[in-house]
């Protein structure tokens, strides 16, 4: 009678470990890896490199590298490092209606628009060496990264990546 009893048991406590070690396991979706850069406070940023403002992105001095660019639907985990050594910045994730178009910018406050090119998240103000986390459901599409300290943006702090 007891030992049947233990057979019956034993399967049944294999399954509720395997499920538990699946849970963490699916839930993870894709991670994307960012480095949120820049060549030191005593540069001279540019002011023309935001998205489709038609300038040289060679010359950026700060930007942001995220990697991949290009993942599946669902959910997506940003892992946010400030890779500088002496300057705050932070990562705003926005969707791309028109890749083609410029974002909506306020020049006298040197910052896109967040009401109007829209915020799925973000990790704001890192400090130097500091990280963060963003997880987010995302639909096929395109979107983009951004930095909005004033100025970063149109220093080059923007990156795109694909949603398929
Ligand atoms: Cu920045």
């Amino acid at each position: 009678m007891l030992i049947s009893k233990f057979r019956l048991l034993l399967p049944v406590a294999a399954i509720v470990v395997a499920a538990t070690l699946a849970g963490p396991l699916q839930a993870a979706g894709t991670t994307v890896h960012v480095s949120l850069w820049d060549k030191g406070a005593n540069v001279e940023m540019p002011t023309n490199l935001g998205m489709n403002m038609g300038g040289d992105m060679s010359k950026a001095t700060m930007g942001i590298k995220a990697s991949p660019a290009k993942m599946k639907a669902g959910e997506v985990t940003f892992v946010v490092k400030n890779d500088s050594k002496d300057t705050i910045h932070e990562m705003i994730l926005a969707r791309l209606d028109d890749p083609s178009k410029p974002e909506p910018y306020l020049a006298d406050e040197n910052r896109v628009d967040e009401d109007r090119a829209g915020d799925l998240g973000e990790v704001s103000e890192l400090d130097p060496g500091a990280s963060g986390k963003l997880t987010v459901t995302l639909k096929p599409g395109n979107y983009l990264l951004y930095c909005n300290v004033p100025g970063h943006y149109t220093a080059g702090m923007w990156t795109t990546f694909t949603v398929e």
